[in-house]
């Protein structure tokens, strides 16, 4: 993991890209999501995939583009993780992002994202970002192999608030619980 630009080298290294059409669902302003381009890469993720046995962890990088549905910023689809137990590191490369971070009770908050912040992600805690800024957001994440995704709470329910631009300041909106 290059440190200076989030960039990785070496053998194992996968990519992916997830297209607007593959999370337009997510968003609130479902009209607006319609006059978007399904084929614009909102994000993309980078990963190191050596042989995963027990105790192993992953490195991997995630660039998500800036822009906004409406008054809601790009983001990532966001996940918990199978093993509820398997905790990660996000740390900010460049940009500017929020770590929306969502408890099993489905308490969300953030963290603002700044190029050095590094951010814990406790096991079970779902979590996803957002672009906040006008430059795309990088950070290099490191994860539990056998941690697991599940998408399945968020692409059902959402997180229970939203990151929206409010004045032209990001403010979370929603029924953030007690
Ligand atoms: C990250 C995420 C990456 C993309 O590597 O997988 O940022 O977000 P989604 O997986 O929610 O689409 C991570 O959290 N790994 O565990
Ligand atoms: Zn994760």
């Amino acid at each position: 993991v290059n440190w200076h630009d989030g960039s990785l080298q070496g053998e194992h290294i996968s990519q992916s890209h997830k297209t607007f059409g593959q999370i337009a669902g997510l968003f609130q302003d479902q009209d607006a999501a319609r006059r978007m381009d399904a084929n614009t890469i909102v994000y993309t993720v980078q990963w190191v995939s050596p042989a995963a046995h027990e105790g192993a962890l992953l490195w991997g990088n995630t660039t998500l583009e800036p822009g906004r549905v409406a008054d809601e910023y790009f983001m990532t689809h966001g996940h918990f993780h199978q093993r509820r137990d398997r905790s990660e590191f996000y740390a900010t490369i460049s940009g500017e992002g929020a770590l929306l971070l969502m408890d099993e009770a489905r308490k969300t908050w953030f963290e603002p994202m700044t190029a050095g912040s590094l951010h814990y992600i406790a096991g079970n805690l779902a979590h996803r970002v957002a672009n906040v800024g006008n430059i795309p957001l990088r950070l290099v994440a490191c994860w539990h192999a056998d941690a697991g995704h599940d998408y399945s709470e968020i692409a059902k329910n959402g997180f229970s608030a939203r990151l929206l631009c409010r004045d032209g300041i990001p403010a979370l909106v929603g029924e953030a619980r007690e």
